[in-house]
């Protein structure tokens, strides 16, 4: 398959014109974004919603966060990743297989019906995480495309992936947000430096290759600006696949969780990496037990009653 997007191939960066269509559906009066959403989405590549979900529905989520954060038993150690410095719980993957209440959030039907409209497509998971950004301790996600990675080290074809970031506790502008550069992602700026042999041991910690140079992003940040979206606990931060965006450390008391889950289109399911020698492993990225998601409608909270 063309690669239409080399990147860690070059000693020298290079910025590519983004080749696919951002939105891959026309707006329609049934949409499940208004037409200012979904306008703001394609100038943009990232939307904020908030108050998607009820009070006791985050009350569930924000219980399930803190009893996962304790790793019971049924948490495979591998999809657990700790910070760098303190070994706190950094980031838990795989988590919708690991938890009904996340499993259930994601195949939501207020989630699930925007990505299929986004990605004029039936949906998979191509990765789900639980991100903790602990107080005090939690340390930065550098700049970076998702997409850069998951193409080259995963094997995703083309443009044609969102990500979903459901805060599970107040986001404020002080404990670490999601920083997004609007409008970056329509351009791909590629990465140099060969992808080292089992990079994600290292790169979900910290993450040094596939990483912008720094002229780039200066360009990018002049060109586009910088904005780091807070909300309430239950607000959703919907981003494309190739939107510029990082966050920085967290010293304050107060920690900055969120369920993090990549809505892959079908027709874009991963093939063998464009830059890497091994695929990374299915807990980070699905490629055998991927299925179609049917969007499920109803309270999170009446899942947590149920069970
Ligand atoms: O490598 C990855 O797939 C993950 N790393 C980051 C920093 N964002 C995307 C994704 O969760
Ligand atoms: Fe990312």
């Amino acid at each position: 398959m063309t690669d239409l997007y080399p990147s860690r191939v070059a000693d020298q960066p290079t910025w590519l014109e983004r080749k696919d269509p951002v939105i891959h559906s026309p707006w329609r009066y049934e949409s499940p974004l208004s037409q200012a959403q979904h306008e703001a989405f394609e100038r943009d590549g990232f939307l904020v919603l908030q108050n998607v979900f009820e009070a006791d529905e985050i009350a569930a989520l924000q219980a399930e966060m803190n009893r996962l954060r304790g790793l019971p038993e049924s948490i495979d150690p591998e999809t657990v990743v700790a910070e760098p410095s303190s070994g706190a719980v950094r980031s838990i993957f795989a988590i919708d297989r690991q938890s009904a209440l996340i499993g259930r959030l994601a195949a939501d039907e207020r989630l699930v019906s925007i990505a299929n409209h986004i990605l004029g497509d039936e949906v998979y998971l191509h990765q789900t995480r639980l991100n903790y950004k602990p107080g005090f301790d939690g340390k930065e996600f550098y700049w970076h495309s998702d997409f850069e990675t998951w193409h080259t080290e995963d094997g995703m074809p083309r443009m044609r992936a969102i990500s979903m970031s459901v805060q599970l506790v107040d986001n404020f502008e002080f404990n670490g947000p999601l920083m997004l550069m609007p409008g970056s992602h329509r351009t791909f700026v590629t990465c140099v430096g060969e992808t080292p042999e089992d990079h994600y041991k290292e790169s979900l910690r910290k993450q040094e290759y596939g990483v912008p140079d720094r002229d780039s992003l200066a360009k990018l940040a002049e060109q586009h600006g910088i904005v780091g979206p807070t909300g309430p606990a239950g607000s959703v931060v919907i981003f494309d696949c190739n939107t510029m965006h990082g966050s920085n450390g967290n010293i304050t008391p107060f920690p900055r969780a969120n369920a993090f889950m990549v809505y892959n289109a079908w027709t874009n399911r991963l093939v063998a990496p464009f830059g890497a020698e091994r695929p990374r492993p299915e807990f980070i990225a699905a490629r055998d037990h991927v299925k179609k998601l049917v969007p499920i409608s109803g309270s999170l909270a009446q899942q947590v009653r149920a069970a």
